[in-house]
């Protein structure tokens, strides 16, 4: 079994449903089980601001999928929800990251991991570091040396 820590996004139609119902989506996938599911979070959007709050949460599955594999069921999961890719990080109705594989080292267009901006975003950090406080990011260090870098982004957790 392998560790999949994934990021879910959402900030259009009701942004804390759809992640709650994306918790019991990624339950489903197959040769897999969710381990922990971070408390939801309300976070300022980052990168385009003018857009709607997200909320933001983290999840721990154990899967023998492997890496490219979990990414088809989490863009399957994502288009089950009504996904549609107009303006790259514009507004979702559902976004699911892959942020870590067990602690592979991934570069291939579709697939970058560990998720190459993880350490630099609260609505990331504080979820992951939420499940997992001892967790060492692969090339990075703790998870909690990063937590001051980001403390001036706006999170709530709900
Ligand atoms: N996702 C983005 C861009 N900006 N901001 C917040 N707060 N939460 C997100 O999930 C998010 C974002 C691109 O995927
Ligand atoms: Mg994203
Ligand atoms: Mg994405």
């Amino acid at each position: 079994m392998s560790a999949a820590y994934i990021a879910l996004g959402a900030n259009l139609g009701d942004p804390a449903s759809t992640i709650r119902a994306a918790f019991g989506a990624l339950a489903n996938l197959p040769d897999s089980r969710i381990v922990r599911c971070s408390s939801l979070y309300r976070t300022a959007p980052v990168g385009i601001v003018d857009q709607p709050e997200f909320v933001n949460a983290v999840a721990l599955l154990e899967t023998t999928l492997m890496p490219q594999a979990l990414l088809g069921e989490l863009l399957d999961i994502e288009r089950r929800f009504g996904r549609q890719r107009a303006e790259k990080n514009g507004p979702r109705t559902l976004d699911l990251d892959l942020l870590l594989y067990d602690d592979q080292f991934l570069d291939l267009p579709e697939l970058t991991l560990p998720h190459p901006r993880l350490h630099l975003r609260a609505f990331v950090l504080l979820p992951l570091a939420e499940i997992a406080p001892e967790l060492r990011l692969p090339g990075r260090g703790s998870i909690t040396a990063w937590l001051p870098a980001v403390a001036n982004q706006g999170i709530v957790r709900l």
